[in-house]
């Protein structure tokens, strides 16, 4: 897989109109895999520990496992916000 990054360095990439077709609520991150495009950031996580990564490591296929991956995925951006809110 290769790969590369590409931020908006403040020129608003995010807010070109074609972006939108990407991220319907223009924010990144986005993902493009070879055609395969995708927003959000748990949502690119899913797909790639799915798609690549063979021994399911980083998304276990016990569903109790991966329950666990998902309830820390789904808690990390309230809990990044409240720790930044406490150590601000
Ligand atoms: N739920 C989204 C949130 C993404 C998000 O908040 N992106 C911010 C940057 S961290 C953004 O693009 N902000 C620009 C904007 O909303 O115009 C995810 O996890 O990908």
């Amino acid at each position: 897989m290769s790969w590369s990054t590409s931020t908006s360095g403040g020129g608003g990439v995010h807010q070109a109109p074609e972006f939108v077709k990407i991220s319907p609520f223009w924010q990144v991150p986005v993902l493009d895999d070879s055609g395969t495009t995708l927003f959000d950031s748990n949502a690119i996580l899913v797909y790639l520990a799915t798609k690549y990564d063979a021994c399911r490591r980083w998304l276990p296929l016990d569903p109790k496992e991966q329950a666990d991956v998902q309830a820390w995925l789904s808690m990390a951006p309230a809990k990044s916000r409240l720790a930044l809110q406490l150590h601000a």
